[in-house]
């Protein structure tokens, strides 16, 4: 690793101990479970000593509207696997949703949107009062989700809802997605804006969702702000590093964001149940390295990941690297070890032997298209940020959402060294460092989706 590996960021981590157990239904790709594993994992490893870890609170249903439709939330809040039943073609052909869909409506499904949700918008929150560095929610990345639908497994635009809050108080914030589907839902709800810009890398042909051309490059003051990598199968470690760094780098230069958003999805891994590129964790994760020593806050969110074990595995050696801790490779003794027999015991993949149809003229030509793309870039926009918005809409709904955090009493959650994320400005940095793995101070326009200010 590089000398960058071992620089030390105030990291805040954010884990819903409920979040494990909500269940999309039998033969489902997308399991929560992942969730409980990874957090096991990296407890097992030590992580939880290098950074805070938070309880985040439950997103209310006014949080969310400040991007999806009221109808839309409504009817997640009010649906059952039952009442869906009886009015299925409705919801179907309305929200996205059912039995016959990718996204089913299971129990507990309104508080599993706001459990994610939640800790997205504690993270972003928190960079924005200058609390952490680095904020990381791996219940969150759900990039397909529509103001007024679900898609891809996904239902609350987690993502959308952190770049909101984090355009409170920064002019600019930067998007990266390297899932290996397209960021379609944050793509689109920023498409028309210049104060958010959206990368993501992405196979592309014959593959959902079916976006993320390379012609697609934002609309009014949002051309040239929407930046697609297609891809093809079998990209590896090295290709993948090829683009990634020089695309990220030239945006980085010419948008100057004052946060990045990066979404993680573990599905661009080799060996993927549903995806189809070579990536090893040490591929995955120089992205995340390369994007952490620009030394910008950043939000850290999960995404897809449909081989559970590595998606642990991977979410687990990133926190590493954004905590600047290496970690062994042979994965200690935790409740999910059997799990790792696959791999002997071993935190690290190789790659397969699957060809690489990204030949290197493909990856130049793609490359030289973003690359030109991104000089017509004006230079930064600036925007005046004049008042600063509140964090929370001061309702009865949000005050009721952030009491629900509280089921643990504040002094259990100090025990056990997990606090309860409240970022409202009258909150003093040090209420947040009580507990024992207190790191010390240590290193130190509008659109066709969303209204902005
Ligand atoms: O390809 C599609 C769409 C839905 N069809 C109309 C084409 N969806 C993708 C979404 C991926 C989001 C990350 C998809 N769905 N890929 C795989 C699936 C999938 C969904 C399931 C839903 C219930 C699947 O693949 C093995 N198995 C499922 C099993 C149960
Ligand atoms: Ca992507
Ligand atoms: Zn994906």
């Amino acid at each position: 690793m590089s000398a960058n590996h071992s620089t030390k960021r105030r990291v805040a981590y954010f884990y819903n101990h409920d979040i494990g157990n909500y269940y999309y239904g039998p033969g489902h790709p997308m399991k929560p479970h992942r969730l409980k594993m990874t957090h096991n994992l990296l407890l097992t490893y030590g992580l939880y000593k290098k950074m805070d870890v938070f309880r985040p609170h439950w997103a209310s249903r006014e949080e969310m509207t400040k991007f999806h439709s009221q109808e839309y939330i409504d009817f997640l809040q009010k649906v059952s696997p039952e009442t869906v039943r009886r009015d299925l073609n409705e919801a179907t052909t309305k929200f996205n949703v059912g039995e016959s869909t990718d996204c089913p409506v299971f129990d507990g499904l309104f508080d599993y949107c706001s459990a994610y949700t939640g800790a997205t918008l504690d993270g972003a929150r928190m960079l924005n009062h200058n609390l952490k560095d680095i904020c990381i929610n791996w219940a969150g990345g759900l990039h397909h989700a529509k103001k007024s639908e679900a898609s891809g497994f996904c239902y609350v635009n987690d993502i959308v809802l952190g770049i909101l809050e984090l355009l409170k108080h920064h002019s600019r914030v930067l998007y990266i997605d390297i899932d290996i589907h397209h960021g379609d839902g944050v793509e689109e709800a920023f498409y028309v804006t210049d104060r958010v810009m959206t990368c993501s890398f992405h196979k592309h042909g014959d593959f959902f969702p079916g976006t993320g051309a390379q012609g697609d490059i934002g609309s009014a003051d949002g051309k040239y702000y929407s930046v697609n990598v297609p891809l093809d199968e079998g990209m590896d470690d090295d290709s993948f590093a090829y683009v990634f760094k020089p695309v990220i780098q030239s945006i980085m230069t010419r948008f100057q964001p004052g946060a990045i958003v990066l979404q993680c999805g573990a599905d661009s891994l080799t060996g993927d149940r549903l995806g189809c590129f070579n990536l090893t964790l040490k591929g995955h994760a120089n992205c995340v390295q390369f994007v952490k020593s620009f030394g910008i806050p950043v939000l850290v969110l999960g995404g897809g990941g449909y081989t559970i074990k590595n998606v642990a595995r991977l979410w687990t050696y990133e926190t590493s690297v954004l905590v600047g801790e290496e970690i062994a490779d042979t994965i200690p003794y935790n409740d999910f070890y059997e799990q790792y027999k696959m791999n002997n015991y071993k935190l690290h993949l190789t790659p397969t032997a699957q060809v690489n149809k990204n030949t290197k003229e493909r990856l130049d030509m793609v490359l030289g298209r973003v690359l030109r793309n991104l000089n017509y870039l004006r230079g930064a926009p600036s925007v005046q940020v004049q008042e600063v918005p509140p964090d929370y809409p001061e309702s009865d709904a949000s005050i009721l959402a952030r009491e629900r955090a509280d089921d643990v009493s504040g002094a259990q959650a100090v025990r056990e060294g997990i606090h309860t994320a409240d970022t409202s400005k009258k909150h003093h940095e040090a209420e947040y460092y009580d507990g024992p793995n207190d790191q010390d101070g240590e290193g130190g326009g509008g659109s066709a989706d969303v209204e902005m200010a």
